[in-house]
């Protein structure tokens, strides 16, 4: 945590402006190739349209490549960018593992590389600039806590079930153990059953209706993004169960659809994860590119809600 650095403001020195003001034209833009994981929840809908819109008011060339959820798409996407020679490359890893190849290819050919959003396990950190995203790990904590107040003193085991995202991936590995660390102070507190729901909502439906079958006393669900949650509410909605009341649940993200989910009584609570990180890659990559050295590790600012911030909140959301 030391060095790390909140919010953009840290990275507003260098640059400023306008990065077309050389006057020699267009082809002095900066060029970023940005492979993003797909479009699997609101959360990267969200973060892909920050991303786009970033670069244009930034004045940055970006070229955009949509991987599908496919680690493979995005090696082969980020090749192809080396091979266009393009100024800074950005991706958001879908899973930590297996990025020391391509990366040092990068690396080689002189191309810094800055990871957003979710980070790589290689043990050389010498072959990215910069991580910008969240503490995913916090944010089970977050989870976990809310969890751990709300049964203070109070006896009975909980029965919890998990919705995991995409197996591998920063966000899964590190929501599961933040969370599993907090509720371990309660012993009541059991996790009976986590499977993967992929992060979608398709997933997250899919997978609950099997925890109700299999499950017939669940008292809370944790979700690992607000889109499982809400396909997990419809199965539960039509087992004829109550979201919010019969089964507590806790997601994480809270993009527009959760919050109004929270709001209406049917989620209990959303740890935030901010998807809005296009300005603050635009000024790193400005600052790469001018000969800068961004911090290690930029963190993201976010917070909590409960059902009443939700409704206050509500308006003001953005995505
Ligand atoms: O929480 C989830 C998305 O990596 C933080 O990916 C991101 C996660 C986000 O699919 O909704």
């Amino acid at each position: 945590m030391v060095g790390a650095v909140l919010l953009s403001s840290a990275l507003a020195g260098c640059g400023g402006g306008d990065d077309s003001s050389s006057g020699s034209g267009s082809d002095d833009k900066i060029v970023l190739g940005f492979s993003q994981v797909g479009a699997e929840s609101g959360w990267r809908t969200a973060n892909t349209k920050s991303i786009q819109d970033s670069a244009k008011a930034a004045g940055i060339e970006l070229k955009f490549a949509d991987a599908q959820g496919k680690q493979e798409n995005q090696i082969t996407a980020i090749r192809s960018f080396i091979t266009q020679k393009v100024d800074v490359i950005a991706f958001s890893p879908v899973v930590t593992s297996g990025w020391d190849a391509v990366l040092k290819e990068a690396k080689d050919a002189g191309i810094p590389v800055i990871l957003t959003d979710r980070s790589v396990d290689s043990q050389d950190t010498s072959l990215y600039v910069s991580f910008l995203g969240s503490d995913f790990v916090e944010e089970g904590k977050k989870a976990g806590q809310w969890l751990v107040d709300q049964y203070k003193g109070k006896t009975g085991t909980v029965n919890i079930v998990e919705l995991q995202g995409t197996t591998g991936a920063a966000p899964a590995i590190d929501r599961q153990k933040g969370f599993a660390d907090t509720i371990a102070s309660d012993p009541n507190l059991k996790v009976v059953k986590s499977q993967t729901g992929d992060f979608t909502r398709a997933q997250g439906k899919t997978v609950m209706e099997t925890f109700l079958q299999s499950t017939p006393k669940i008292d809370v669900l944790y979700a690992h993004n607000d889109d499982m949650g809400l396909g997990a509410i419809e199965a539960i909605e039509a087992a004829g169960k109550k979201p919010g009341t019969d089964i507590k649940i806790i997601t994480v993200d809270a993009v527009k659809d959760g919050m109004t989910a929270l709001s209406e009584g049917k989620i209990n609570y959303i740890v935030e994860c901010s998807p809005l990180l296009g300005p603050q890659l635009m000024d790193i990559v400005k600052q790469v590119k001018s000969g800068g050295t961004p911090e290690k590790r930029i963190l993201t600012k976010e917070t909590t809600f409960t059902q009443e911030q939700a409704k206050t909140e509500l308006p003001n959301r953005q995505y």
